[in-house]
């Protein structure tokens, strides 16, 4: 099938988040997420800072923070308009749609104030939807299902990813894609795919993680944005590794385009 782009694509989505997402990765020339998995404050600032430039997106797990403070958030918004990227919240929610909306909005963390995106295993049903939407006003926040993960033995079967892909397509404005280890929605282009388990020197971790190349991940799995956390934060030069991500993906995507 013909590959669309990011701004063809723009034209078909109605959800903001989704629109700034597409915007971004044309207007920066990029695919990439940075997943900045530090757990002090500072540091994770400052290396968001650095690697701001280069990804249309921050994907943050507030709860391995261990001085996690709302100065944080503040920072992280700053951040955010200098350097034009989403926040992107990777809380996983798993709950009934009652208990997930208080996780979303109240607690420690408050989530729904600043994250612009989150995600939700569909393993409740609807409800875990309905719980996170319920706290949204005018689209101005988005979500994504968990379809896939990348790590070993996960129990995501073809008939667990055909029923979220379902579970989705009810939500079609707020549920704005999904992260996938492979295009799971192949007949509706307003569908983002989010790819964990990306690096370009390893092949996996001790506890489960596999990863692919964003050639592999953009290119022959036909999904649009690659999430790399250890290869950009753990790199001796963290800015010229999130750099070559940043033309890895990138490239792969013209290349696509070009098919
Ligand atoms: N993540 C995965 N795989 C999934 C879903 N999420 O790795 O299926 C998340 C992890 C981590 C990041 O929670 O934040 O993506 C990957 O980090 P890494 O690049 O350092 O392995």
């Amino acid at each position: 099938p013909e590959t669309l782009s990011y701004s063809a694509r723009k034209d078909l989505v109605k959800n903001t988040v989704a629109k700034r997402i597409l915007d971004i990765m044309e207007t920066k020339k990029t695919n990439l997420a940075f997943s900045a998995d530090i757990t002090n404050c500072s540091e994770l600032l400052k290396m968001v800072d650095l690697v701001g430039p280069h990804c249309c997106m921050v994907k943050t797990h507030v709860d391995i923070l261990d001085d996690f403070n709302e100065e944080f958030i503040a920072k992280l918004k700053e951040l955010s308009q200098k350097h034009n990227f989403i926040i992107f919240e990777d809380r996983k929610f798993a709950d009934i749609g009652n208990t997930v909306k208080n996780q979303f909005s109240k607690g420690v963390y408050k989530i729904n104030d600043w994250a612009d995106l989150t995600n939700a295993h569909a393993v409740p049903g609807q409800g875990v939807i309905d719980g996170l939407e319920s706290c949204t006003e005018n689209m101005s926040r988005a979500c994504l299902l968990i379809a896939q993960m990348s790590s070993a033995g996960a129990l995501t079967d073809s008939k667990y990813i055909k029923s979220t892909v379902e579970m989705a397509k009810k939500k079609n404005d707020y549920v704005i894609g999904f992260i996938s280890t492979s295009q799971v929605c192949t007949d509706d282009p307003r569908y983002l795919h989010f790819t964990p388990g990306v690096s370009l020197q390893s092949s996996g971790d001790s506890l489960g993680q596999q990863y692919t190349s964003p050639e592999e991940v953009i290119r022959n799995r036909n999904c649009d944005v690659i999430i790399v956390g250890r290869g950009i934060y753990k790199a001796e030069d963290p800015v010229e590794a999130a750099k070559a991500y940043q033309t890895a993906g990138y490239q792969a995507y013209l290349d696509k385009l070009d098919r």
